[in-house]
């Protein structure tokens, strides 16, 4: 989809929303499943998400892994395998280069590290909190021994080599606690950003979908960018309603970053 495809209305709210993100704002973006959608990666929700196979949402929570592990590490190492073979989209490139001009914390519930690829790829160092944890990590579910490695297969089972516990992968399930650290940081960046920009999520899940209430009731404007209407959508002073790939490109051209396309 370009953005010649994207609605008048859509594109005269973009230039508006482009007004918010002038001046070198302090902005939250609060980055969903959808930001990676482009990029191939299968959202939860919605018409094609996976948590509409309930055996798949089942994996999601804590307690399915001390039932039934081998299911949870065969669906985790399968999605570890296709982090190698997927790379940012347009959306995730807009938002690299867009954290250029103010100061911008990304707060993404992803697990794919897509954000700070592209970051790299641009040359910038936003702060980027990883809520729900990372693919490319694995902890011991018995002990505090975590660490990156993409290479352990985690469908065979590993063990903790410091206590023999299970190695599971490095993310937050349903039902465990988010890193106390990361959350204070997160909150820390709501309280006192001007703007905060939701990407590509449903806002149903918490404590992840408290930071941009929080960001709203500290009297930050909130800015959606989704082609169907989130959780939040209704305190959002403008929703964007088209694909990240498409509408970051085109928030970005309508300041005059980037050539519309
Ligand atoms: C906790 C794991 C305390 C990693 C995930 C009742 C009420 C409120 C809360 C609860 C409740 N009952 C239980 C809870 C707590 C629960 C929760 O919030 N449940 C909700 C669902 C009701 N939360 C927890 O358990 C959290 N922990 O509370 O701890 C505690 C601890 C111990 C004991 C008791 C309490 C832990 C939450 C973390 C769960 N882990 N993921 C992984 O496998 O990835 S969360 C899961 O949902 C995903 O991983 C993702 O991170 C998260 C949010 O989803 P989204 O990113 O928003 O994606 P979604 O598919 O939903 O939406 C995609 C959006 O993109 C759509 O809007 C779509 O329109 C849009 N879109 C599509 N294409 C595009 C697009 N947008 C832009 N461009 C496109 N191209
Ligand atoms: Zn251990």
């Amino acid at each position: 989809m370009t953005q010649a495809a994207l609605s008048p209305e859509t594109l005269a709210t973009i230039e508006e929303a482009a007004g918010l993100l002038r001046g070198n704002p302090r902005v939250l973006v609060f980055a969903g499943a959808g930001l990676s959608a482009e990029s191939g990666i299968s959202t939860f929700r919605g018409p094609k998400g996976v948590y509409n196979d309930k055996e798949i949402a089942r994996l999601t929570h804590v307690a399915t892994f001390a039932k039934d592990p081998e299911a949870v590490l065969s669906w985790y190492q399968q999605r570890r395998h296709q982090l190698t073979e997927v790379r940012p989209n347009e959306g995730h490139m807009a938002l690299a280069r867009l954290a250029a001009t103010g100061h911008y914390t990304i707060a993404t519930q992803n697990v794919d590290h897509l954000e700070e690829v592209a970051c790299r790829a641009v040359g910038t160092r936003p702060e980027i909190l990883r809520l729900h944890g990372s693919l490319a990590r694995v902890r011991c579910h018995s002990c505090p021994n975590e660490y990156e490695d993409m290479m352990v297969d985690l469908s065979s089972g590993p063990r903790c080599k410091r206590c023999t516990g299970p190695l599971r992968p490095g993310v937050v399930w349903f039902g465990e606690m988010l890193d106390d650290e990361v959350v204070n940081a997160a909150m820390r960046a709501a309280s006192e950003c001007d703007v905060c920009l939701l990407v590509g999520t449903s806002a149903l899940v918490y404590p992840a979908a408290s930071l941009p209430e929080l960001a709203h009731e500290h009297g930050a404007k909130l800015i959606e960018v989704n082609p169907e209407p989130s959780a939040l959508a209704r305190k959002c002073r403008f929703q964007l309603r088209g694909p990240a790939g498409v509408v970051l490109p085109a928030l970005e051209a309508a300041l005059g970053l980037q050539q519309p396309r």
